[in-house]
């Protein structure tokens, strides 16, 4: 009893005292909403006044990720896929920086609409990098395009990937950015190195509608930067398909094309279908150029697989389709049976029923090939008389290809597009 009375007063004490201190330990500092840039204002002071901002948040929350988040949340800014905090050696010193994705609250020109807050559909950011010293966080850089460009604020990095891609011993910090044209999307990859002194950009790249990944393709240590899709997003694009591109450590950046593969047999359309089937005969592969031609022939001669044929195909287009894959299975047939034309002469009976331009050109090679055997004379006056005719349906996305281009073994540049 007589100790518990005597501590009483001390407790008291003790909370009188840590009440008391609370204000010194923990400021419960109320901090005003992040800076609001509009379209007009002057770009290096907005970032200026952004940074101060972010500088008072990021030790508000004590680098923690959460409570950087809880705070955003409390302003009503929930764009939590792409802000938070990273604690990464960046610059290989052995100590942690700091990360920041701050969102970038904007007002569009001629929005009499106060605010626009981040929203995951359209939001902008700033990436910030911070140090600890002397027990506080400090702004150093700021990563991306952000101080350069005719409208800085379409950049909306994100970061990709900090890791020794290059398998030089360094740090590489990679940025993503998607960007939103027109009527295309896409991404866009920066690559980083900290060179001592400022951040140095060693890679750029980008591809619409794309899908990236960062592998060592070769096993032999550094990482490829490999993108597929590349489409167009619009009606006058026309017949499009997917391709990958893969960029590659050169020694000195990532700016090399290493490849360029289209979707090869993973064709979509008839048109495709031939497309493939003539780079199947460039490569000597009758057996998968008869199946890919034979594919586009059941695609165009059925008409329940009509869908498969993208919107804006007209009758006319199908119909060269139809005599290209036609012609061109009658061709692969030859090569693949020299001494035996029955499965050429059904085609090329087929040819000459389906109408459209089909049967001059077949008939052209078919009176020569008949007589002399001859592959490369009957091509050839199969060529002639496709004469300068190109195929329609051609558009900006696409180049126009003549008709005695594609017949018998291609003649176009690799890969058409
Ligand atoms: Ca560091
Ligand atoms: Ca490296
Ligand atoms: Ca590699």
């Amino acid at each position: 009893m007589r100790k518990t009375r005597s501590i009483a007063p001390l407790l008291v004490c003790l909370g009188l005292l840590i009440s008391a201190c609370q204000p010194i330990v923990a400021p419960a500092q109320q901090l005003p909403f992040p800076p609001v840039w509009q379209a007009t204002e002057n770009l290096a002071a907005y970032v200026q006044a952004a940074t101060v901002h972010a500088t008072h948040l990021v030790n508000q929350a004590d680098g923690d990720e959460a409570t950087y988040l809880a705070q955003l949340a409390a302003w009503g800014i929930h764009d939590t896929e792409y802000t938070w905090l990273r604690h990464l050696d960046v610059d290989d010193d052995g100590q942690p920086e700091i990360l920041m994705t701050y969102p970038l609250v904007y007002r569009p020109v001629g929005s009499a609409d106060a605010v626009c807050p981040c929203s995951l559909s359209d939001c902008r950011r700033l990436l910030i990098v911070f140090e600890e010293m002397f027990g506080r966080y400090w702004p150093t850089v700021h990563l991306g395009r952000l101080e350069t460009g005719d409208y800085p604020f379409k950049n909306r990095p994100t970061l990709f990937a900090v890791d020794d891609i290059n398998a030089d011993g360094r740090t590489e910090v990679v940025l993503r950015q998607d960007w939103q044209g027109a009527h295309t999307a896409g991404v866009t990859l920066t690559v980083l190195h900290w060179n001592g002194g400022v951040w140095k950009e060693i890679g750029w790249m980008t591809q619409s509608y794309s899908d990236v990944r960062l592998i060592d393709i070769e096993g032999d240590g550094p990482r490829e930067f490999v993108f597929y899709g590349g489409t167009v997003g619009s009606v006058g694009a026309g017949l499009q398909r997917k391709f990958t591109d893969i960029y590659k450590w050169n020694g000195v950046n990532y700016n090399t094309l290493a490849a360029h593969i289209p979707a090869a047999l993973t064709s979509e359309t008839p048109y495709w279908k031939i497309v493939d089937g003539d780079i199947a005969l460039f490569q000597r592969r009758y057996a998968a150029a008869e199946r890919l031609f034979a594919d586009a022939l059941a695609m165009l001669t059925n008409d329940a697989s009509d869908a498969d044929i993208v919107s804006g195909a007209t009758g006319v287009f199908d119909q060269n389709l139809l005599a290209l894959a036609r012609f061109q299975a009658m061709y692969v047939a030859l090569q693949l049976n020299p001494y035996d034309s029955t499965n050429a002469a059904a085609h090329y009976a087929a040819s000459q029923a389906e109408g459209g331009r089909s049967p001059a050109w077949t008939a052209a090679f078919w009176s020569i090939w008949e007589q002399t055997g001859d592959l490369a004379a009957a091509c050839a006056a199969a060529r002639e008389r496709a004469g300068g005719l190109m195929m329609e349906g051609y558009n900006y996305a696409t180049n126009p290809l003549y008709f005695r281009d594609m017949l018998c073994d291609p003649h176009y540049t690799w890969p058409p597009e």
